[in-house]
């Protein structure tokens, strides 16, 4: 391969983050309602005012924009949209709005996310994605929302990661039945809140279709490096299947499917294997893997052959930001390996715009931009000065440069 390779024109390149992650405040969803009441161990602090983006983004806008960044991925916040059934704010319809149109006045392209794992508490409390009618609430405040995605957005991603969200709705059931989580994996994906959230997608393609014809829609599935020990190939497939095909398979006809991978699995013959002593890990305890990329990238196109993705997440949780740089020249390698190879990506955003709240806690950094935890002083980082010059030059590193 070439030592370099040119991003296709129009290719998307952006930074990504979440409303409650980054906005402070989100005192109407479900997730503000399990800090609070501490639901778990692994909540070790409030949200809080995260990052008072709620206010502050435009400043998020104007240093994402300046340092050579194309494209925005944020979501807007349900609750705040719809804090009670049935009623809706105009004022946050509004809020959203400017968000879309600051976005476009700074040469940013939005790319609008409908769901980012909050929902109002309200819908969660009557039953979340599990109750029969969870598609047809969601359709109507995505309804509700069309004035901030009517123009000037491109691509909306109808609900962030809904294999995760899957897996949250299993864990508030054993949470909320009295059980405890196992301290190192995850429960399986709760069937009932699988067929709901799958329901619900396709509901707010058709309501967001309705209104923006012109809108690409589609949703991002986490994805991982599944790294099987000789001989366990089929194991490696075996686990790979609930947590993560049933979602890619219902992307298929999608304008684009979205990816996000971050680390590697290893599999031996009774499943995943510990992560080894002598291996490096991230501030979030998941094992070092540039590669997981480039691996999630080749996983999914073979399972939904013929639609475009976009990485909408990648990166890595470090206090040492020339990690994250090294990190992200390997997964950008992959990336561009990946595309050489023929497989169609349409787009790269980088997990995450700020340093942000990681569900539980603030201490593993994600951002390529620092916020002061008192002041909310934003200071970019040396990895947000390389990246969003490539949005300059479209030119990615390779392995073999
Ligand atoms: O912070 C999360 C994000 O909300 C969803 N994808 C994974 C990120 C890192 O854990």
């Amino acid at each position: 391969m070439d030592d370099f390779f040119t991003l296709p024109e129009g290719f998307l390149w952006g930074a990504s983050t979440s409303a409650h992650q980054i906005e402070g405040s989100n005192t109407g969803s479900d997730w503000w309602a399990f800090e609070q009441a501490g639901l778990t161990d692994r909540i070790e602090e409030p949200s809080g005012d995260a990052c008072d983006s709620f206010h502050r983004w435009p400043e998020d806008m104007d240093l994402l924009a300046g340092l050579g960044f194309t494209d925005y991925r944020f979501s807007i916040e349900w609750a705040r949209i719809e804090p009670s059934p049935g009623r809706f704010s105009s004022e946050a319809v509004a809020h959203y709005r400017r968000m879309v149109e600051g976005a476009r006045e700074r040469g940013l392209r939005p790319m609008v996310t409908l769901h980012h794992f909050t929902a109002p508490l309200w819908f969660t409390e009557r039953g979340g994605w599990a109750a029969p009618d969870s598609g047809d609430l969601f359709a109507r405040y995505v309804e509700a929302a069309a004035p901030v995605y009517g123009e000037g957005v491109d691509h909306i991603c109808t609900i962030n990661e809904p294999n995760m969200v899957a897996v949250m709705a299993a864990a508030l059931r054993t949470l909320t039945a009295g059980g405890s989580l196992p301290a190192t994996s995850l429960p399986l994906p709760d069937e009932a809140a699988t067929e709901g959230l799958v329901r619900a997608h396709r509901r707010a393609v058709d309501t967001v279709k309705s209104y923006a014809p012109h809108v690409r829609t589609g949703w991002s599935v986490a994805n991982q490096a599944c790294r099987p020990e000789p001989g366990c190939e089929e194991q490696a497939a075996a686990y790979l299947h609930p947590r993560v095909s049933v979602f890619l398979e219902a992307a298929r006809g999608d304008d684009w499917l979205g990816l996000q991978a971050y680390t590697r699995t290893r599999i031996g013959p009774s499943g995943p294997l510990p992560i080894p002593q002598d291996a490096e890990r991230t501030l979030t305890g998941w094992e070092y893997d540039p590669q997981a990329l480039g691996a999630a990238l080749r996983h999914t196109a073979a399972t939904v052959p013929g639609t475009p993705l976009i990485v909408t997440e990648n990166g890595i949780a470090t206090a040492d930001d020339d990690r994250r740089i090294a990190y992200t020249t390997g997964a950008l390698a992959d990336l561009a390996e990946a595309m050489a190879e023929g497989v169609d990506v349409q787009g790269y955003f980088h997990w995450s715009a700020l340093d942000n709240y990681e569900w539980g806690s603030y201490r593993p950094t994600f951002g390529l931009i620092a916020v002061d935890r008192k002041t909310f002083v934003r200071t970019p980082k040396p990895s947000a000065a390389w990246l969003g010059a490539i949005g300059r030059t479209r030119v990615l590193p390779t392995a073999s440069s």
